[in-house]
């Protein structure tokens, strides 16, 4: 099978897992702080598919949000980049708008990202340079817009940082709405298909944006962080993705103004290059 039909097939296969057991009850745990939340089935589902591609892939290399690859500094190989259950709070309060979010890359190249919405049984994949699919329905390159008539998506928590609130308040003002979803790997989906122009964060980590990277740039959507610069996968960076005109007009109309403030939160939260 080819390997991106693999990763398509196992991503089902953890998904109805989490389905089946979704009336169980659920072990939750705080991570770096009391909001921060991790469940037995997050860990589960990185498990199954840890085990799924390390049986048929031995020599590939797995970065995981719960654990995995804690030890993998470079892109050398195929390496998948995995994010069990992206939106874990949304997946323990609301039982659904949650997602797996795969990406994988040979030898620091893109190669295929998939991320699939659980309870909507509904699947974004991408293979670079093959188009990307919502389903078994291709996507559509994505079409220019311009703020006034865009819909952004923001987590609001970053319109309420003494540090941040000035540099996104107006963007949001400018833009025709603004919207929050909890999942960061939707937020991706949803700028690939349109349903927001735009998604804009300060903080994620590689298994947030990998395949959620990979799916937005194949429809033709930009994606950097929010210096405009590449991001590179194996560290955490802030993230502008919108089509192509839109994240001109955010990053030279709205962000670059505040590059001094930007640039010392990168330097001091951030891997720099
Ligand atoms: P998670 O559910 O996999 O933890 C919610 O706004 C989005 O941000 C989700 O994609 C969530 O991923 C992610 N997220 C949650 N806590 C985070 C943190 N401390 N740092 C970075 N991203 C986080
Ligand atoms: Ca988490
Ligand atoms: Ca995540
Ligand atoms: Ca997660």
């Amino acid at each position: 099978m080819e390997l991106f039909e693999f990763m398509k097939q196992i991503v089902y296969q953890a998904g109805s897992n989490i389905r089946a057991q979704l009336n169980q009850p659920l072990l939750i745990e705080t991570k770096s702080n009391p909001n921060d939340l991790v469940t037995n089935m997050d860990k589960e589902t990185e498990q199954l598919l840890y085990d799924a591609i390390m049986q048929a892939y031995p020599m590939h290399h797995i970065i995981g949000e719960e654990g995995s690859g804690t030890d993998i500094t470079s892109m050398e190989g195929t390496v998948w980049i995995i994010d069990p259950i992206d939106g874990t709070l949304n997946f323990v309060h609301q039982q659904e708008n949650f997602a797996i979010s795969v990406g994988v890359f040979v030898d620091g190249k893109k190669y295929a990202g998939v991320i699939y919405d659980v309870m909507r049984d509904t699947m974004y994949s991408a293979r670079a340079g093959h188009g990307a699919y919502k389903n078994e329905e291709p996507i559509a390159p994505l079409i220019d817009s311009e703020l006034h008539q865009s819909i952004i998506s923001m987590n609001p928590n970053w319109l309420t940082k003494d540090y941040t609130k000035d540099i996104y308040s107006d963007i949001v003002i400018k833009a025709r709405s603004a919207r929050s979803y909890g999942s960061a790997a939707l937020d991706f989906a949803y700028v690939a298909t349109g349903k927001v122009d735009a998604y804009i964060t300060l903080r994620l980590h590689p298994w947030d944006f990998a395949g959620g990277a990979i799916i937005a740039e194949e429809v033709g959507a930009v994606v950097t962080n929010q210096l405009n610069e590449p991001l590179d996968m194996l560290h955490a960076n802030s993230i502008m993705v919108a089509n192509k005109a839109l994240h001109d007009e955010i990053y030279t109309q709205y962000l670059k103004p505040h590059s001094a403030a930007l640039d010392s939160i990168h330097q001091e939260r951030f891997h720099r290059r």
